[in-house]
């Protein structure tokens, strides 16, 4: 075979495709569950190819069904026309297909709401959370609505208006009445979602700066989140970001008095039905801080400090209890790929009574550690140091 024809066999594309595909679906699949002692890396290893091969085996299975039925069809068709019968009516044909593929189509629609839809988002445990919940219902019934009218009028259209040799088909060049209902419907339908996301929005985002709001910070980088929790005074300290060493990786000031009673925490607690003020950072690249179930998310960028507030509903306990998962953890996630370990930039979010948080907090140690007090006192004395010349010379 010459290379040219080599390069144009439809048989080689098509074994290509198979191979792309096989390796695309290894690449991309994943464990669902880590490594257990029960289930070791290999069994998972064994499932994973399973799992491709049977997805690789159906394509090729249902395209071989396909093929084989065109061509029962096609010989039906000729060994009619060879009789002298009539030729097989393929405009009918395709018109009951179209009809098929739309009550496929419709119970595939009605699958994945009813499997797939319940997978979403979880439970909503913040005020703002149960508001946006209802934003995204009302969007979803509105274009469900008009996604499930037009597919049927599409299908039943071609379905009842295909090919006959008695019609002729009625030529419509432009009708403006049609162009205006279908710019001003969707236009009115779009302007009233917007409107209503636009006031959301604002309810969530701008509330008024009132005391006793809880201010805790979250900073993101490659590839960890750092929480900041205020000490008595309920107020961070500045930040500044040439300020960062080893022992002070967030670069706050100690200029600021503020600073001082600052406390670092390993998990976010959260008092619940207080008012949360996250102040949103990053060092390195963009992250992005998500809290899935009380419907946070915002991105987390270099130099452009952010905040979002919301106010937890339900305590770990009680979604606990609600879910009936006894190991059940409310989670702070990076939604940004933003490197190699990405996935390592998770955070257990806790949420518990006032008391319990009042305990809990008067156990976090103070972010300046002794370390620190030692960085900071070396640095004022080489400052004093190289100060002490200079005046001489000038007294000189
Ligand atoms: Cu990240």
């Amino acid at each position: 075979m010459g290379f040219k024809k080599f390069i144009k066999s439809k048989k080689i594309f098509s074994l290509l495709a198979v191979f792309m595909l096989t390796g695309t679906n290894l690449l991309m699949a994943q464990a669902t569950a880590p490594a257990t002692a029960a289930a070791p890396a290999a069994d998972d290893k064994t499932i994973m190819w399973m799992g491709a091969g049977y997805y690789v085996l159906l394509f090729l299975l249902l395209c071989v069904v396909i093929a084989i039925v065109g061509k029962i069809l096609k010989v039906y068709d000729l060994t009619r026309q060879i009789q002298g019968k009539k030729e097989l009516n393929w405009n009918g044909l395709m018109a009951v297909i179209c009809l098929v593929f739309l009550v496929a189509g419709l119970c595939g629609a009605y699958w994945s709401f009813t499997v797939q839809g319940s997978m979403t988002l979880p439970e909503a445990a913040s005020v703002h959370g149960v508001k946006i919940d209802e934003m995204f219902d009302v969007t979803t019934v509105i274009t469900m609505t008009v996604f499930f009218i037009t597919q049927i009028l599409l299908f039943t259209f071609l379905f009842r208006y295909r090919h006959s040799s008695k019609r002729r088909a009625h030529y419509l060049p432009h009708n403006n009445t049609i162009e205006k209902i279908w710019t001003i419907v969707p236009a009115i339908v779009l302007t009233v979602l917007v409107v209503f996301g636009f006031f959301t929005w604002q309810e969530i985002m701008n509330t008024d700066p009132a005391k006793g709001d809880l201010n805790i910070e979250v900073t993101g980088h490659q590839f960890a989140w750092e929480l900041r929790y205020p000490g008595k005074d309920g107020r961070l300290g500045v930040i500044d970001y040439r300020l960062v060493t080893p022992n002070n990786r967030l670069g706050i000031d100690y200029k600021d008095k503020n600073s001082f009673d600052d406390l670092q925490a390993d998990t976010m607690y959260l008092p619940v039905n207080h008012v949360i003020r996250l102040n949103i950072r990053a060092q390195d690249v963009i992250h992005s801080c998500y809290m899935p179930h009380f419907r946070v998310q915002l991105n987390a960028v270099p130099g452009l400090p952010t905040f979002f507030k919301f106010t937890p509903t339900i305590t770990t306990a009680d979604m606990r209890n609600r879910l009936d998962q006894p190991d059940f953890e409310y989670m702070l996630y990076c939604n940004k790929i933003c490197g190699g370990i990405h996935y390592n930039m998770k955070k257990i979010v806790r949420v518990v009574t006032e008391s319990e948080y009042q305990e809990w907090i008067s156990r976090q140690k103070p972010y300046l550690t002794d370390a620190l007090k030692k960085d900071l006192n070396i640095a004022n004395a080489s400052q004093q140091k190289s100060v002490t010349p200079n005046r001489l010379a000038l007294n000189n």
